[in-house]
Formats: C-alpha cells, sequence, structure tokens
C-alpha cells in the first residue's frame, strides 16, 4: 500500500484509530472522516491511498468490504467503511466530545441536517466536485444545482435561526459542521451565489485552521491531467481572511 503515515497528537495511545484517507485536494467524504477525529481531539494515524492511481480497489483489500474512502479501523478492530457510520460511531464511543448538539430540538435537527447531506444534494455534488486549488470563474448553476443551492440556504437559515451560543451551525462546532464543510469548499471553488448568512458561513468554515490545514497538504501535490476540468478560466482561491 502506498500509503503516507501522518501521527497527530501529542500521545499516540492505546485507542488511535486509524483513518484511510484519499487526495485531500478532491475527497469530500475523506475531509468528513479527517475533521471528525482533528476537530475533536481524537488521535489517529491517516493513511493517504491515491485515488486516482488506478489501485484503490487493491490498496482497500486489506480493509475489506470498503469499497471507498474514508474508512476507520479502530483499536479493537472494528471497522467503519462509510462517513456516517464514523461519525454515529464516534459520538457513541465518545459521547462527552459534543459531536452532536445536546439539546434535543438542535441535535435532530443537526442529524436530520447530517443524513440530508449524506443521501442528498446529488445535483450540486455531481456538477461541482470538490476541488480546492482555485475558483472557477463564470460557473452557472443548471436548474438542478440551483435548488440544491436553495436547500443549502434554507437548511442553514433553519439551524442558524434557533442558535445564538456560537458562530457553528448549531453553536459550537459539531458534526452538522463537519458533514457541511465540503460544501462549503464548493461555494468557494465554483463562485456559487450565497446569502450573506451563507456567506458568513462559507468564511468561517474556509478560515477553521483545520480545513486551511487540510487544504494546504491538498494543494502541496501537483495532477496533470487535473481531475475534475471545467472549460472556464480559474481564480485564486478566495481567501476568506483578506
Ligand atoms: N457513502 C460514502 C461515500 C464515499 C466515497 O464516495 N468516497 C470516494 C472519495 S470522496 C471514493 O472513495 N471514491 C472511489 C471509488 O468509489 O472508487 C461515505 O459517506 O463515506
Amino acid at each position: 500500500m502506498h500509503c503516507s503515515l501522518v501521527v497527530w497528537g501529542p500521545i499516540v495511545c492505546a485507542m488511535t484509530y486509524d483513518l484511510f484517507i484519499g487526495d485531500k485536494a478532491f475527497s469530500s467524504w475523506s475531509l468528513r472522516g479527517w475533521l471528525m477525529l482533528e476537530r475533536f481531539g481524537l488521535p489517529y494515524r491517516a493513511h493517504l491511498l491515491g485515488l486516482y492511481s488506478g489501485q484503490l480497489p487493491l490498496d482497500l483489500l486489506p480493509l475489506a468490504p470498503a469499497r471507498s474512502v474514508p474508512v476507520l479501523k479502530c483499536a479493537d478492530g472494528a471497522l467503519l467503511t462509510d462517513s456516517l457510520a464514523i461519525a454515529e460511531e464516534l459520538a457513541t464511543r465518545h459521547p462527552d466530545l459534543g459531536y452532536w448538539p445536546a439539546a434535543p430540538l438542535a441535535r435532530a435537527r443537526a442529524r436530520s441536517m447530517v443524513a440530508e447531506m449524506h443521501a442528498g444534494f446529488g445535483a450540486l455534488r455531481q456538477a461541482c466536485p470538490m476541488q480546492l486549488f482555485h475558483q472557477w470563474v463564470g460557473y452557472e448553476p443548471s436548474e438542478s444545482v440551483q435548488a440544491d443551492l436553495e436547500r443549502v440556504e434554507t437548511l442553514v437559515a433553519l439551524a442558524r435561526a434557533h442558535t445564538v451560543d456560537g458562530p457553528w451551525l448549531f453553536g459550537a462546532y459539531s458534526l452538522a459542521d463537519v458533514f457541511y464543510a465540503p460544501l462549503m469548499a464548493r461555494f468557494a471553488g465554483y463562485g456559487l451565489p450565497a446569502s450573506p448568512e451563507l456567506a458568513r458561513y462559507r468564511d468561517l468554515t474556509l478560515a477553521d485552521p483545520a480545513f486551511c490545514a487540510w487544504r494546504a497538504d491538498g494543494i502541496a501535490r501537483r495532477y496533470d491531467p487535473f481531475p475534475y476540468p471545467q472549460p472556464l478560466p480559474t481564480a485564486p482561491w478566495p481567501d476568506p481572511m483578506a
């Protein structure tokens, strides 16, 4: 397996997780898996599997029945082969880390948002694959992509309407923010239209140090050909701090 190994955290202890991820500049589901560990302070080793190497199925053989990334291997041998399964397992194993909002009504909304993200937004995901290198200039959303964008607006506004105690979707950073982070990267990478509230949330996500570290790693690699080309000019990645 051609993995790069990263050991994070001051102490790598018996409960260290092994997280298998794809190319950071492009793998939106991997970003979610990684944020679940990195952002909540859990110790882990990250193993990078090349999405475009042509041998992903071979690399995944030792992790059967996994057929995509991310994959999480727990120290006790439990194997999670889907981002939502990883989220639920980590939330169950670490109930004190605040993966879900504590308040029942907020938790219900957060769970619904995460489930909808995991199962839906097909048009947006298909038309605007995550890429963290630059912004495509002049991208015109189709009607179905526009409908997905409006749905994101609705969900973010609903989350924020009841949130008073912090800048994230439900106040403190939660799994809802994990699952919507790659979507905010798509808003940046394709210059998608956003209301002021959504733009605030997008910029918060893009300025998050964990996201910035992930992106810096991702764009350190060069791709030729570029995996998801668009017939459009590019502008620099928007810097929310500028
Ligand atoms: N439902 C899965 C989707 C995972 C997924 O599609 N991962 C992509 C990378 S972002 C992948 O591994 N693609 C390679 C392939 O399907 O062969 C999850 O939530 O983890």
